[in-house]
């Protein structure tokens, strides 16, 4: 399955995608693996627990004299790139993509490695041991682009309503790599897709955006504001799309081009209330973690578009991307089935001695930077989270979480932003974000009952910061291994998960301050076997509503039942 994402991207610019299969081989091993691109080294039966560092490598054929961009969706947990042996590229984080340009390459073989490490230690903050695994590849897909000199680095589409009317804030970076200036223009249109009814837009206005003088090795921004009177809307029921299309012409020859895929939505909040296009919703989500059983973290897509049709089966309108950002072809389905989307940074569950590591800071401010700029265009992305149940009961953990919040405002006021606390009762961040989020597992971790802890939750929220804010209850659940049954409905059994589901439900979907609920989990996910989580049945988590090879258990009835 050749894709890097649900549309083509480009037809000026040339991109070759580079899956298939790869030589690798362990750090200090003779053996040469053959290994698929993009996938995890785990998937082999020889490397079921590599915790370490290899290489991967293979030839790549430029087919003419010119500039070669790289560009990695996905490599985990940490990635050196080299070209013909010289470095062009370092990342850590698996769940945000990088690029790297060689200037002039020559037409001809070339030799591609890809260093991968995925141990622990100081210099990973956010990959740790944890509830979930963090695996080691090239995980998500590669591709080879063939650019210009002058080329376009990005686009962002902001959606918004004035006086009634959809307008879009259109911003179009363009990277000039060579040493001399160049005279360029830029046009872009927006189409539906399928039925080639294309608005002009620039340079309908003359926006400024012809014979534009660019220095060299520089970067500027085109910005326009435009009106789209008659625009379909994105909504849950009719996620309408459009792709924009922008071209660049450098002395009135088209070099360049990008596609994205837009959708006019405007997400507000409103007092205890999230609207989409001035209408409140109520959001029946799942926890999705990207892991499937046999192919790790590297979910080919046919496996995402099963995972979105049993949640769309279940009547879910809502998922929360735990604890990382996503593979693009799962938000591009979300975008196409008006799924809506909490996106959170890579973070779970820190205390804040892991909060200190001397890398945290800049990690995280890496990953949102990552984050938003790549996936920014996303109509069903409606919240960007962050650092999920980490020490925001501490004064050292709350700057962390305040300069986080305003650095994802600074890239993007358009979206409210939250986090999942689970520092009941002394929690001292819930000021901060725009809606409050807090994970509960009355009837699972607790006996206690469900009803009486909710409003004491809710009550010690509204007192604490977080008066007037919307509330979504992020993680609810229990466990059960799939297959037990029990007609005693005893832990750990099919029955008793599909109880505490059904009872935390009726509380939660019926409380007037609660303006949605997102189920731990949508799957059973692997879990590292280092510090608790050994104690974990199985070392995987297992309060998936389905089993890590998607099987539903009882639960998932429950589940359609009260969703739909
Ligand atoms: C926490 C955490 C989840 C998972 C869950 C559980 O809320 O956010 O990642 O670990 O608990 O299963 O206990």
């Amino acid at each position: 399955m050749k894709m890097i994402r649900l549309f083509k991207q480009h037809y000026i610019r040339k991109v070759e995608e580079l899956e298939g299969v790869w030589d690798f081989q362990l750090d200090g091993c003779d053996k040469v693996y053959r290994l698929a691109v993009p996938g995890c080294v785990e998937q082999h039966p020889d490397l079921l627990k590599t915790r370490g560092t290899g290489a991967y490598n293979r030839e790549v054929y430029v087919e003419q004299n010119g500039n070669i961009r790289l560009e990695f969706k996905g490599v985990s947990h940490t990635g050196d790139v080299f070209w013909d042996g010289e470095q062009i590229a370092h990342h850590y984080n698996a769940f945000t993509g990088f690029s790297a340009v060689v200037r002039n390459a020559k037409k001809g073989w070339h030799r591609l490695e890809v260093r991968i490490d995925n141990t622990f230690g100081e210099h990973s903050s956010l990959h740790v041991p944890n509830d979930y695994y963090t695996y080691g590849g090239i995980t998500r897909p590669v591709s080879m682009e063939r650019v210009a000199d002058i080329y376009i680095s990005g686009i962002h589409f902001t959606p918004y309503l004035e006086n009634g009317v959809w307008m879009g804030r259109l911003e179009i970076k363009i990277r000039n790599l060579a040493e001399e200036p160049a005279e360029i223009s830029v046009e872009s249109f927006l189409e539906r897709e399928g039925d080639g009814g294309v608005s002009q837009l620039f340079p309908a206005s003359g926006a400024g955006w012809n014979n534009v003088k660019v220095e060299p090795d520089s970067e500027i921004v085109f910005t326009a504001e435009q009106e789209f009177a008659g625009v379909a809307v994105w909504s849950h029921e009719n996620p309408a799309l459009y792709l924009w299309n922008t071209v660049l012409y450098v002395n009135g020859i088209p070099v360049d081009d990008m596609i994205d895929r837009v959708g006019f939505r405007e997400v507000k909040v409103s007092g205890k209330r999230i609207l989409i296009n001035g209408k409140q919703i109520f959001l029946k989500g799942f926890n999705r973690h990207e892991d499937y059983a046999t192919v790790g973290c590297a979910v080919p897509f046919q496996l995402m578009m099963q995972d979105m049709d049993l949640m769309t089966d279940m009547g879910a309108n809502a998922v929360r991307t735990c604890h990382y950002p996503n593979d693009e072809r799962f938000l591009d389905l979300c975008d196409e089935r008006g799924i809506f989307v909490w996106e959170e940074n890579h973070a779970r569950g820190f205390g804040l001695e892991r909060m200190q590591n001397p890398n945290f800071d800049k990690q995280c401010k890496d990953c949102i930077h990552e984050m938003i700029e790549s996936h920014y265009n996303h109509p069903s992305i409606i919240i960007w989270g962050i650092l999920n149940e980490c020490a925001s009961e501490t004064e050292e953990g709350r700057e962390k979480y305040a300069r986080q919040y305003t650095q994802i405002k600074g890239l993007d006021t358009s979206r409210p932003t939250t986090s999942a606390t689970c520092r009941h009762l002394k929690d001292i961040c819930l000021d901060l974000p725009d809606i409050v989020s807090f994970n509960m597992y009355s009837g699972w971790y607790k006996d206690v009952p469900v009803e009486e802890t909710n409003q004491k939750e809710i009550d010690w929220i509204r007192a604490s910061g977080g008066d007037g804010k919307p509330i979504i209850v992020s993680e609810f659940g229990a466990a059960a291994i799939y297959g037990c049954r029990d007609r005693a409905r005893s832990k750990w059994s099919e029955e008793r998960q599909a109880d505490i589901i059904r009872e935390n439900l009726e509380v939660y979907m019926n409380h007037p301050d609660i303006c949605g609920v997102f189920v731990w989990q949508f799957a059973d996910c692997r879990v590292t076997e280092e510090e608790w989580f050994s104690t974990r049945a199985r070392c995987h988590n297992n309060k998936g509503i389905v089993d890590e090879y998607r099987r539903p258990k009882m639960a998932y009835d429950v589940i359609r039942e009260m969703y739909r």
